[in-house]
């Protein structure tokens, strides 16, 4: 705020004397400048945007939501980073954005830990910082003014609650579910939450947890892991992915390997769990390809903007701020299921069979 009016009061000098109008800020190779060219007038507010990457849909559904929220029209000029999933991007990334002295920084970081020294810059030059989606791990948290995201330790706990109850339903025993995990990116908050999840239903219920192993929540790689664990292991029947993409590589590899994803582990079949709930990841749950996928949702271009005009307002927000999330499964063999979210409260949660209809209706 100071340094906007600051900056108009030298642009008006500037086209007092000058004639001339004042520049937006300058933008950095892997940076593109999308909002107005004049970051300097009065209501405009420039967002420095560092982004994990464009490595799934989700995180391409996310990239739009911002996008689209932090437009030139909704009186925004928005440097958005792309740092290809590598936080010594992220980290040059919110450098420039200091230097170029925007009015917020917002940060999707790619894993939890390493952002003491480079938040702290930020708090310094009194930039305001907000952490989109995955969380981050810091000495202080007045580091980052607020954080808005899910839950995926609960995310986890869901798609573990729904699995016991599913093979429950069909009278599987717990010690005949051999499971692989696909991980997402090792020590991003999504990885380590799904994967509590899964791990914690191991532990309750006693299935046989086979392999973990990082699919960097991408298809190429998921499918890569899936064909190493089909050469080591011949009784999976059970695969839990850590993200859709990673489901859609998973499947490639059990169907070139001559084998069935699907419903019924007694009939031979492999299930297939998964996160995000894609429109892809969506349509193989109603092909039965994926049998239960937990959503999590991206689409937090407005929820970010809110916490900005709470802010502009001088409004206090919340620190912590989850978004609700459904979960889907191909039929409605499990109604709901009961699980613990990361603030310790314990939730019923239904299970929606997924339909066509509910797939069109959908935002992505
Ligand atoms: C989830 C997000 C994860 C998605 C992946 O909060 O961080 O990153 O589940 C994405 O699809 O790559």
């Amino acid at each position: 705020m100071k340094k906007r009016l600051l900056s108009v009061l030298l642009c008006s000098a500037m086209v007092a004397a000058m004639a001339v109008g004042c520049g937006g800020g300058s933008s950095d190779s892997g940076s593109s400048d999308e909002g107005g060219s004049d970051s300097g007038s009065s209501d405009v507010i420039t967002i420095g945007f560092s982004q994990v990457g464009a490595e799934s849909d989700w995180r391409t559904a996310n990239s739009e939501s911002m996008q689209d929220t932090f437009s030139e029209e909704n009186g925004y000029n928005l440097i958005f980073d792309d740092a290809q999933q590598k936080q010594e991007n992220q980290i040059t990334a919110i450098r420039n954005f200091i230097n170029q002295e925007v009015d917020y920084i917002l940060l999707a970081p790619v894993t939890e830990t390493g952002w003491d020294t480079v938040l702290q810059e930020a708090y310094d030059a009194d930039i305001p910082v907000i952490i989109v989606d995955r969380m981050v791990e810091v000495s202080n948290d007045d580091l980052y003014t607020t954080w808005i995201g899910t839950d995926s330790l609960l995310e986890g706990r869901k798609a573990a609650e729904w699995l016991n109850a599913y093979a429950t339903a069909k009278g599987w025993a717990p010690e005949d579910l051999h499971i692989v995990d696909i991980q997402g990116t090792i020590g991003s908050t999504a990885q380590i939450g799904r994967t509590q999840g899964l791990e914690e239903g191991v532990e309750k219920y006693g299935w046989d947890l086979l392999a973990q192993q990082t699919g960097e929540f991408t298809q190429a790689k998921g499918q890569e892991v899936m064909e190493s664990l089909l050469k080591q292991y011949d009784n999976i029947n059970v695969v839990y992915c850590e993200n859709d993409n990673e489901a859609f590589g998973a499947i490639d590899a059990i169907e070139a390997a001559g084998k069935t994803v699907g419903t019924d582990i007694e009939a031979g079949e492999i299930l297939v769990i998964s996160f995000d709930t894609t429109n892809a990841g969506l349509t193989d749950v109603l092909n039965g390809k994926i049998v239960c996928d937990v959503e999590c949702n991206p689409l937090h271009g407005p929820r970010a903007e809110a916490l900005i005009q709470a802010l502009e307002n001088g409004e206090e927000v919340e620190k912590l701020n989850y978004v609700d999330e459904e979960i889907f499964a191909f039929d409605n063999t499990v109604e709901s299921v009961t699980a613990v979210n990361s603030l310790d409260e314990e939730g019923e949660y239904a299970v929606t069979p997924i339909t066509q209809e509910i797939i069109d209706g959908r935002a992505y």
